[in-house]
């Protein structure tokens, strides 16, 4: 209550004194064009046009994808279809989709909004499918078994918590430990979008546990991607209007402490991690304005970076891909397996290129 009242004297304070809008252009990158950089051999999935907009590869190469999301504001292909996840496998020559199954009789499937994704694969083996889902515009995180034989996915809980209320993104550390991104402060879409406009930051990451909930960093600018390095010591999160990506060092009591800041001249959305090499593959927005605000005669373009030796005191950084819009709208995800690129869009096509 105490941030709704601060938030509506913040509000009028600043309209009547400042104009906010060129603040805005600048964190919505709103001016940006995209110089294209292509990649050989690219080509679009069959079976995906309502979305891809996260993506995670098993090291043995196959691939889960979250597709269908609709998020306020964000425009959806599909918007009466329920959300889906789908499964790929990289190891074949012209990999196709195919639409996992959901067992468990009392998940609603007709609400499923899929968001952000993580796998967890433990001593035995087994695969966890974490879920952020936005059933009628709420949280929740949800838990699925992966049975890879039936090609399903088992549901085995549902997880609420207050301090969930906006989830965005998940990087799991166990089948029901993960840290996750809250993008907005506010749930409710007039507050959130004055948050949004005014540039408050008060969006947060917090550390969940069974036993344990706590926020673990605060006041970003739209906390979105968040990963962790290969070795657990380092999470990676990446603060969408601000256009950074901060690394922090994890300690045991699940507590997390800045290390550095990246800057970029990009919206930087999801954050993968190569296992290999640790090399972080950044899906982005070059223009947030055209993806904010969809227009199909000025599209929003896709974006993809590599960064390597992130935490050497000078990180490479590459743009790999980029491209305004005419192919692939609006890059969300980027992932590498075996010498190829896939990458997943908010809410429209995917697309696996040689590197
Ligand atoms: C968590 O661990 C870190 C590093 O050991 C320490 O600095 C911090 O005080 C601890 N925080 C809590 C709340 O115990
Ligand atoms: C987008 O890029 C394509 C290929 O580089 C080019 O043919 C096209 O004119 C560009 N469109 C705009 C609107 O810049
Ligand atoms: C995993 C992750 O960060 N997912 C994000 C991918 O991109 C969409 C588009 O902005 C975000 O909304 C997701 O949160």
């Amino acid at each position: 209550m105490a941030k709704v009242m601060a938030l509506a004297l913040l509000g009028l304070g600043l309209a009547v004194f400042r104009d906010h809008r060129s603040s805005y252009q600048t964190r919505l990158n709103a001016f940006r064009e995209v110089k294209p950089v292509e990649l050989p051999n690219c080509n679009l999935i069959k079976g995906i046009e309502t979305g891809s907009e996260d993506l995670e590869i098993l090291p043995n190469g196959l691939a889960f994808i979250s597709s269908g999301l609709k998020y306020p504001g964000i425009k959806s292909f599909g918007p009466d279809k329920p959300g889906k996840i789908l499964l790929m496998d990289l190891n074949e020559k012209d990999p196709t989709v195919l639409e996992l199954k959901i067992t468990e009789s009392a998940f609603d499937l007709s609400s499923f909004n899929p968001h952000g994704i993580s796998t967890f694969t433990d001593e035995d083996n087994t695969v966890y499918l974490l879920v952020v889902n936005h059933p009628d515009f709420k949280s929740t995180v949800e838990l699925f078994k992966f049975q890879e034989e039936e090609k399903s996915l088992l549901h085995l809980k549902t997880i609420r918590h207050k301090l969930l209320p906006n989830v965005n993104d998940i990087v799991a550390i166990g089948p029901e430990h993960f840290y996750a991104t809250n993008d907005h402060y506010f749930i409710d879409p007039y507050l959130r979008s004055w948050e949004i406009y005014l540039g408050l930051a008060w969006s947060y990451v917090v550390f969940y546990g069974p036993n344990e909930v706590q926020v673990v960093a605060d006041s970003f600018d739209f906390a979105n991607g968040i990963n962790i390095s290969p070795d657990g010591k380092y999470v990676y999160i990446a603060e969408l209007l601000a256009h950074k990506i901060h690394v922090y060092e994890k300690h045991a009591n699940w507590t997390l402490t800045l290390l550095k800041t990246l800057v970029f001249d990009t919206l930087v959305d999801n954050i993968s991690v190569d296992r290999a090499t640790g090399d972080l593959w950044v899906g982005c927005h070059p223009n947030g304005m055209k993806i904010f605000f969809y227009d199909s005669e000025d599209p929003p373009g896709s974006e993809v970076l590599r960064i390597q030796n992130i935490l050497t005191e000078e990180p490479k950084v590459t743009v790999v891909y980029a491209e305004n819009g005419t192919t692939l709208l609006g890059s969300a995800v980027a992932s590498v397996y075996k010498g190829k690129l896939l990458i997943g869009t908010v809410f429209h096509k995917a697309l696996y290129c040689e590197l």
